[in-house]
């Protein structure tokens, strides 16, 4: 069984998505073992985002990402990492198929409306940065 970490993006919550994308991963059957609404600081997300540090739009996904409030989820299910990502689509929602999240719902590449983690080491460090107290 995996867990993986999933972010609302502060775009998903300003345009009130939050439960229509929560909703999707109630349906296909995770188990909610935490969920947080919060505001980042710039060295959270900096750290979050560290692999990106040295890419051109770094800043600006610093200053997106702590816009505004953001929704993280953690989500146990088999092959839990895998299945999230597919249901998110793509990174850049005009190449994300319809159905997928960002398929139905976004068209920027930079407010895109989900972040999921993209390994099981990866998952394994964010979630650690979100749920430093652990999960349910
Ligand atoms: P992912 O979110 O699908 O894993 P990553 O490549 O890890 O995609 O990029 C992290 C986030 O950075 C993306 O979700 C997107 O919002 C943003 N991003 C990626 N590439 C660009 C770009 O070329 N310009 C602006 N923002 C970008
Ligand atoms: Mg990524």
């Amino acid at each position: 069984m995996e867990t993986t970490l999933v972010l609302l993006k502060p775009d998903a919550v300003r345009r009130q998505l939050m439960s229509e994308i929560i909703g999707r991963f109630e349906r296909r059957g995770f188990t909610f073992r935490g969920m947080r609404l919060l505001q980042l600081d710039r060295a959270t997300a900096e750290k979050h985002y560290a692999e990106h540090a040295e890419r051109p739009f770094f800043g600006e996904l610093v200053d997106f990402i702590t816009s505004g409030p953001i929704v993280a989820l953690a989500l146990e299910g088999n092959g839990a990492v895998a299945t999230v990502r597919d249901m998110m689509g793509k990174t850049n929602p005009l190449d994300s198929a319809p159905g997928t999240i960002r398929g139905d719902l976004a068209l920027e590449l930079a407010e895109n409306i989900i972040h999921g983690s993209d390994s099981v080491e990866s998952a394994e460090r964010e979630l650690a940065i979100y749920f430093p107290d652990g999960l349910l």
